[in-house]
């Protein structure tokens, strides 16, 4: 089992499509483990995207996601770091694939609707800066996980 951090950008949110959004994750069989929707601070968005801080976009992408409340999902489940960013897809909406969150509900580079964590390393940092503080991650198993995961599964 992995766990990934998922945002809902500011445009998700203003957009109302949190409840959307998070069912593409849910049914897929990703488990909802943390859950929080906020404005986060600054400093802490500018952290979240310090590896892009060189970049031209970046003043512009930290403004963007301190312009409104933003939800935080910790996800978990077996590659829930490739599965997630799978569901996502293209970071531009208009060459991301139909079926993805981005090919379906969006046109733009920089209002692309969800962040996800691009690797194991990312995501224990990510998933520290968004939960870590308060310890809020939730350990718990649905009942129908039997259904969703095939034991007898090879590799
Ligand atoms: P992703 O979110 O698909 O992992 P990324 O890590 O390369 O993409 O970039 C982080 C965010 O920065 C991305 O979701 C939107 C913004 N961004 C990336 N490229 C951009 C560009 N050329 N112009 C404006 N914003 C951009
Ligand atoms: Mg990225």
């Amino acid at each position: 089992m992995e766990r990934t951090l998922v945002l809902v950008k500011p445009d998700g949110v203003q957009r109302g499509l949190v409840g959307r959004i998070l069912q593409r994750f849910e049914t897929k069989g990703l488990r909802v483990v943390g859950l929080k929707l906020r404005r986060f601070p600054e400093e802490l968005i500018r952290e979240h995207y310090a590896m892009h801080a060189e970049r031209p976009f970046y003043a512009s992408l930290v403004r963007f996601m301190t312009s409104g409340p933003v939800v935080a999902v910790a996800l978990e489940g077996e590659n829930a770091i490739a599965v997630t960013r799978n569901l996502m897809g293209a970071t531009n909406g208009q060459e991301a694939a139909p079926g993805t969150i981005r090919g379906d509900f969006g046109m733009s580079v920089s209002f692309n609707l969800v962040h996800g964590s691009d690797g194991p390393e990312s995501a224990a940092k990510e998933l520290k800066l968004f939960f870590g503080a308060d310890g809020d991650l939730v350990d718990w198993t649905p009942t129908l996980e039997s259904w969703v995961y095939d034991q007898d599964d090879q590799g």
